[in-house]
């Protein structure tokens, strides 16, 4: 199955709904039930990884592969996060930051690696923008992000990263973000790309997916807000529909 082509050829029908597991935040009891409810309420995608991860991935990925088929996409926050049991990886390359390791520098480490493997690999221009508050990523990647009334700046670096050739474009409030990418922001990146744009951090209720959706995120990605309310994931995974 080819992921890329499937996530292209989906949104031409529908929104994506992926949701994110950081395997530190999980029981495997936890875990195992959510894995069990979004295969239910048909989830289209979990992303594995996190900023700073202490636990392996592995298993993780193993417990999601034998409880239904729910492709895995690493979303590696360091070169310990990468796994050839995955079926795909969102190859980031952080183009809102500046710092060399992360645009191209760990790439280099991990290629002969990724060579090797089967995997699928998704070139993904992964953008931070800015929050009242700094995030984990934004302190581990050692990046500043694009302050989130920087519409402008936004459209730029998005269209850099399609012209450099990556295949999708990651907007990131951060996980934990208190708000989720603005929705002008995500509007007007979406009006200016062609390829896939997936939007993330900080969605904590329907309400707030929904527009996330109806500014023109192709995918929306949620992590943080199952943790404590586990029957979320239903109605969340629900919204979707309405945009058919
Ligand atoms: C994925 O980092 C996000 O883009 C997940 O963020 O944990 O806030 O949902 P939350």
């Amino acid at each position: 199955m080819n992921i890329y082509r499937q996530i292209q050829e989906s949104r031409e029908k529908q929104k994506l709904f992926s949701v994110l597991i950081d395997p530190d935040r999980y029981q495997q009891r936890d875990l195992l039930k959510m894995i069990d409810q979004s295969v239910e309420t048909g989830v289209d995608f979990f992303l594995v990884g996190g900023s700073l991860i202490s636990h392996p991935i592995e298993p993780v990925i193993s417990l999601i592969k034998s409880h239904g088929n729910i492709p895995v996409l690493l979303f590696p926050g360091s070169l310990l996060q990468i796994s050839p049991a995955a079926d795909a990886i969102l190859l980031l390359s952080l183009i809102s930051g500046r710092n060399p390791e992360f645009l191209i520098g760990n790439h280099v480490v991990a290629a002969p690696l990724l060579h090797r493997t089967r995997m699928e690999i998704i070139p993904t221009g992964y953008m931070l923008i800015g929050n009242q508050t700094s995030t984990s990523v934004e302190y581990i990647s050692n990046t500043r992000p694009i302050p989130s009334e920087k519409t402008d700046i936004a459209v730029a670096t998005a269209l850099a990263g399609e012209m450099l050739g990556l295949k999708l474009i990651y907007l990131e409030a951060g996980s934990g973000a208190p708000g989720t990418v603005p929705g002008e922001m995500i509007r007007q990146v979406k009006d200016h790309i062609s390829v896939p744009l997936i939007a993330g951090g900080g969605i904590r209720s329907v309400k707030t997916l929904e527009s996330v959706y109806r500014a023109g995120a192709d995918m929306a990605v949620v992590g943080n807000a199952f943790e404590n309310k586990p029957g979320l994931l239903k109605e969340m995974a629900a919204v979707k529909r309405d945009f058919l």
